[in-house]
């Protein structure tokens, strides 16, 4: 009786030993290739690897919203044209960081354009303007905040500006307004997103 259990159980422990030397060899293997691969390759390990995260460091460097800052003097000038370096039908700045009681004057340089700031997006209390086409407009601001206009003719090219004046107090009912006013646009749709996360 003891004989036949040892037949059976030989093999068995043979079988298991073989497959587990066989297993801790295919382990040694694939270990020796990757170390192989590693040291000879060029393209390999930690070089590779902090290269990569160099270039997608500098990625998000790039990336990364430059913010505007406060405007010297207590007079500021908004260009309305055609074409900028920001894109077509825009104002120039479009961003503006002011002090509270400075004066914008909107220029009409190219035809067809005017400034008029857009309900439930300006500071509560502050007063709103509408120029009128082809007219310069001078607009001073009293009131703290964050305040959002447009060209009429061009709102749906996102054709807006934004001014802060002083502490950005509204930011969060801005960017809540925004996002109803933004569906609108038929171009320049990152416009508002853009400009609002220079301040
Ligand atoms: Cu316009």
């Amino acid at each position: 009786m003891k004989n036949k259990y040892f037949l059976i159980i030989l093999p068995l422990v043979l079988m298991f030993s073989f497959n587990g030397k066989k297993y801790d060899e295919a382990v040694k293997e694939r270990l020796s290739v990757l170390v192989r691969v590693c040291l000879e390759g060029e393209d390999c390990g930690v070089s590779s690897q902090s290269s990569d995260m160099t270039s997608s460091m500098s990625i998000v460097a790039t990336n990364e919203t430059k913010k505007v800052e406060l405007s010297k003097g207590s007079e500021h000038v908004v260009k309305m044209l055609n074409s900028g370096d920001g894109g077509q039908m825009i104002f120039e700045p479009a961003v503006l960081k002011v002090s509270k009681g400075d004066t914008i004057h909107f220029k009409a340089t190219d035809m067809s354009h005017n400034s008029a700031s857009i309900d439930g997006m300006l500071p509560d209390g502050a007063v709103a303007w509408a120029g009128a086409m082809n007219a310069d407009i001078s607009v001073t601001l009293d009131t703290e905040g964050i305040y959002v206009y447009q060209c009429d003719p061009h709102a749906m090219m996102a054709m807006i500006g934004v001014i802060q004046v002083g502490e950005a107090t509204n930011m969060d009912a801005i960017k809540q307004a925004s996002n109803s006013y933004k569906s609108s646009f038929i171009m320049n749709t990152n416009r508002i997103d853009d400009y609002l996360n220079q301040l």
